[in-house]
């Protein structure tokens, strides 16, 4: 086991009054919630891009993140080394899962099979060290838009060679998935959409993203492997234009092409708010046509334009997303991974820990909160009511399907004028629920 924290022991759950920051006050794994552990509703995961690759450089400077177990370099040692280092970490927070792209745990090589070489030893690595501590794989991914082969796109861009090369990198890191006993696989769209329609042929690329996205669905069944894949929405950010851009645009395109048998959703808070949504729109969308499968939880800057992924802190946010996540059911496959990253200004090891423990806690009392929302039942009561046209009578028939137009204008003919509307109570609603937070 590697010693990178020698100094910070198991973070435990010591209840809501301790004053130690490197404790939790309200994730406490065990404790049943709705008849189910904490740690079973939560299924928290580390990503491993920010965490262990982050380094806080961004457009203006250099990179100010203190991680005295890198040395900076490329080399394979470097990135074995960090594994240990990564699993001493999540040991140590208590998470059950972690999430990685190829490129953030192995070197890229001078060719594909030096750097399928090079992924194969380092995923060697990971193997042992989730059987030492039992951390287990959420989802794999492939990073399909940071080298410079990507920049009109992998599955999308205009030369074919560029195609074939992300279905290969694809193709290994769905084996490596398979091989970590991974419990899904997400495709988030990297630079699957343009900067400018003037030279992109959208129809074309479209039709390309299908073909790859069914060809990775039939090499799932070769493999045998059986993990959930995710579609990962994002509007913008690298390009102009994401063709993934909102849970409504993913489940048209899976439906289009035959393709949404086989996915579900990976959500997003902050690519939900950069698509001018709420993460609970974007939760309920998922949820109404059965796809909400996982969630990237983080957060957006209210007053930043971009994907700033901070730590979810927001207990308002957290209590939202728990109640939709409660409403259909839980997570199956799917769990609460931490695609968040601390500040550039936080660039001491130790501030990783705060980071997910703050956002572990932000989670475990909005878990509480919502489940004590739902034992109150005012809310879902009050909707219930403002719903119950629809259970007896002319509403019944319309949901029956037993009823037409001619029907509906003899019975209002009849009746001259529909009955009184109800007050929304939107205030009310809002009260209710400040009373729980
Ligand atoms: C980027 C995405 C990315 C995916 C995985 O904005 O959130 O990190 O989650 O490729
Ligand atoms: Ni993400
Ligand atoms: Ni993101």
């Amino acid at each position: 086991m590697a010693k990178a924290f020698a100094n910070i022991k198991k973070i435990e759950y010591e209840g809501p009054n301790s004053r130690n920051p490197l404790a939790f006050r309200h994730y406490n794994p065990d404790e049943i919630v709705e008849g189910k552990k904490m740690k079973d509703h939560l299924r928290f995961a580390v990503a491993y891009w920010h965490t262990f690759r982050g380094t806080g450089a961004d457009p203006f400077g250099l990179g100010t993140a203190i991680r005295p177990w890198d040395d900076g370099t490329a080399s394979l040692e470097n990135a074995k080394r960090r594994v240990r280092v990564a699993f001493e970490f999540m040991e140590k927070l208590g998470v059950p899962f972690y999430t990685f792209h190829d490129r953030d745990v192995a070197p890229e090589g001078k060719t594909l099979r030096e750097t399928n070489k090079n992924l194969d030893a380092v995923v060697k690595v990971m193997k042992e060290e989730q059987e030492r501590t039992g951390i287990k794989l959420l989802w794999g991914t492939a990073n399909l838009f940071s080298h410079p082969r990507y920049v009109h796109g992998a599955a999308t861009s205009c030369n074919a060679d560029v195609f074939a090369y992300a279905a290969a990198q694809v193709k290994k890191a769905l084996e490596v998935t398979h091989e970590l006993g991974g419990a899904g696989y997400v495709f988030w769209g990297g630079r699957e959409g343009y900067t400018t329609l003037l030279n992109t042929d959208m129809k074309r690329e479209l039709d390309h993203l299908a073909k790859f996205l069914h060809m990775a669905v039939e090499y799932k069944k070769q493999l045998g492997f059986k993990g959930q894949f995710y579609i990962e929405p994002k509007p913008k950010e690298p390009t102009k234009h994401q063709y993934d851009s909102d849970a409504a645009a993913c489940l048209n395109f899976l439906r289009q092409y035959d393709l949404l048998p086989h996915f579900k959703l990976n959500i997003e808070t902050n690519h939900a708010t950069l698509a001018g949504h709420t993460v609970q729109h974007e939760l309920e969308v998922a949820g109404a046509a059965g796809v909400l499968g996982s969630i990237d939880a983080n957060m957006g800057d209210d007053l930043l334009g971009w994907d700033t992924d901070q730590f979810p802190t927001n207990i308002y946010l957290t209590t939202h997303i728990m109640l939709v996540v409660l409403k259909y059911g839980g997570f199956t496959t799917g769990g609460f991974n931490f695609d968040a990253k601390v500040r550039r200004e936080s660039f001491e090891p130790i501030d990783l820990f705060y980071g997910h423990i703050g956002a572990m806690d932000a989670f475990a009392r909005g878990l509480k909160i919502a489940a004590a929302i739902r034992k109150d039942g005012r809310l879902a009561e009050f909707i219930r009511q403002r719903y119950s046209s629809w259970d007896t009578g002319i509403g019944a028939k319309i949901e029956q399907g037993k009823t037409n137009f001619v029907e509906l204008e003899a019975y209002m003919l009849k009746k001259g004028e529909a009955a009184p509307n109800t007050s929304g109570r939107q205030e009310l609603l809002e009260n209710i629920i400040n009373e729980f937070i």
